[in-house]
């Protein structure tokens, strides 16, 4: 298989600046080397490549948006470019960096204290700290403002108690940022692997992002120092501040394994020959890969927009919640249609496309389903909002 390449029909690396394309470049090489040539093999056998992390953090990726404790500091396109590269490799790589750096480094960074940000952060942005993010719960997924995960305050201890399901990096994670309620009132806790009564079980059977670890978190009066609050943590609004960012970085890494998929398509249909004549010769192939390319190349433009509206702090979170959810599915259809016409071969391991549409399965229903964001997106045009 050619190296990729990419896809830019728009000639979009215009409205790129060379330390934003350097990083994409950068970090599409090392997924050429490092990633592509094992990703099948993981992904069938259900591993997460736990020695990727380091590589992660030499690339400066756990937590690159932000600025200091040893984290990159790079502008959100740049953020967004290297999701979307490490997307095209395996959506479960870039749900690791997601999670590290989206879910649990930018909640610590925004509602912790100095003592936290320094003890946690830097290690982190090595990849020597893990973290995973736990809101969800068995009885409320799309409605976390129903969990019912306490937290209780003894002397100067907090006592959990609840059960998180579906926790990404949940079995291999150093450090959990929980979600849960004191005295009615949602709130952030950092609850660091081992404590007695924390409990972790790997979720095994998926068929969909097998190469990442998905948990289950179990609290039975599980005792934490009280200085693990995250002191600045107020309601719901907080843990949705933190799902900003991931669903940010899902708009771009979309994209990512919609272009893989794209590219694996019209590489086959020009070389696989029936009826005398490579495939991509037939008017119902073209008109699939151009409707493809045309729904990838919307879904960079969107990617690109919203990555400019938040370097320029204008991005809402409708704007990002549209982003998501256009690019999801996008993605979704892409690579489903790219797996057609890659005909029986498009089921084996030895192509991508395929694994890239049920690895989508689960990005179109976590960080908000698809459902949820279209809500959100009717509540911003119409003014009514359909939970209430
Ligand atoms: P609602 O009353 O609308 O809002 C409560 C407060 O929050 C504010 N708000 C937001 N703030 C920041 N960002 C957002 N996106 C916000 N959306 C709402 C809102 O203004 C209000 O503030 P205030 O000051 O008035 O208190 O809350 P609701 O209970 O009606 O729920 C709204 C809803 C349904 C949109 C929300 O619950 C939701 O987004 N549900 C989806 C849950 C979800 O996305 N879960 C994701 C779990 S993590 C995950 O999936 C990780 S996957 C990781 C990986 O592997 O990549
Ligand atoms: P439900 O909320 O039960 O929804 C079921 C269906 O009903 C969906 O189609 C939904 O759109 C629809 N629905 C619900 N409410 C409405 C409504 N008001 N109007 C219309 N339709 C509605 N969570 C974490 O906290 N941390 C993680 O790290 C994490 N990682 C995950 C990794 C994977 C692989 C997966 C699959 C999930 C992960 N999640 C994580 C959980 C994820 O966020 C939830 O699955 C998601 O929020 C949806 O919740 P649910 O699965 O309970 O579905």
């Amino acid at each position: 298989m050619k190296p990729f390449q990419g896809i830019d029909f728009l000639q979009l690396d215009d409205l790129l600046s060379e330390d934003e394309k350097l990083t994409r470049d950068t970090v599409r090489k090392f997924v050429e080397r490092e990633v592509m040539p094992e990703i099948g093999d993981w992904y069938l056998k259900g591993v997460f490549p736990k020695e990727l992390i380091p590589r992660f953090a030499d690339l400066g990726l756990l937590g690159s948006n932000l600025k200091g404790y040893g984290c990159a500091g790079v502008n959100s396109v740049t953020y967004g470019l290297a999701l979307q590269e490490l997307e095209r490799g395996d959506s479960g790589l870039r749900s690791f960096v997601s999670v590290q750096g989206a879910l649990c480094m930018y909640p610590i960074y925004t509602f912790g204290s100095d003592e936290q940000k320094k003890k946690f952060l830097p290690e982190m942005a090595k990849g020597k700290l893990i973290g995973c993010f736990g809101l969800t719960e068995p009885d409320y997924g799309s409605n976390p403002s129903g969990m019912t995960t306490t937290a209780k305050k003894d002397g100067n201890q907090y006592v959990l108690s609840g059960n998180k399901m579906w926790i990404t990096s949940g079995s291999i994670a150093d450090l959990a940022i929980v979600w849960a309620k004191l005295n009615g009132e949602i709130r952030g806790f950092i609850v660091e692997a081992g404590r007695a009564g924390f409990k972790t079980t790997e979720m095994k059977n998926k068929f969909s992002l097998r190469a990442s670890v998905t948990s289950e978190l179990h609290f039975q009066d599980c005792r934490i120092p009280a200085e693990n609050l995250l002191p600045k943590t107020e309601g719901l609004k907080s843990p949705l501040m933190c799902l900003n960012q991931a669903r940010y970085g899902i708009a771009w890494g979309s994209v990512g394994a919609a272009m893989a998929s794209l590219c694996e398509a019209i590489e086959y249909s020009k070389e696989r020959v029936q009826f005398d004549r490579p495939i991509a010769a037939f008017q119902l192939t073209q008109k699939k890969l151009v409707e493809m390319l045309t729904d990838v190349t919307n879904g960079q433009l969107i990617a690109l927009r919203v990555g400019r509206l938040k370097d320029e702090d204008k991005a809402k979170h409708y704007h990002i919640s549209y982003a998501k959810r256009h690019n999801v599915a996008m993605a979704l259809k892409t690579a489903r249609t790219a797996r057609s016409i890659l005909g029986a071969n498009g089921i084996s391991s030895d192509y991508h496309s395929m694994r890239h549409a049920c690895n989508l399965e689960s990005v179109y229903t976590y960080e908000g389903t698809d459902e949820i964001h279209t809500l959100i997106i009717g509540k911003e045009l119409t003014g009514i909002s359909a939970f209430e």
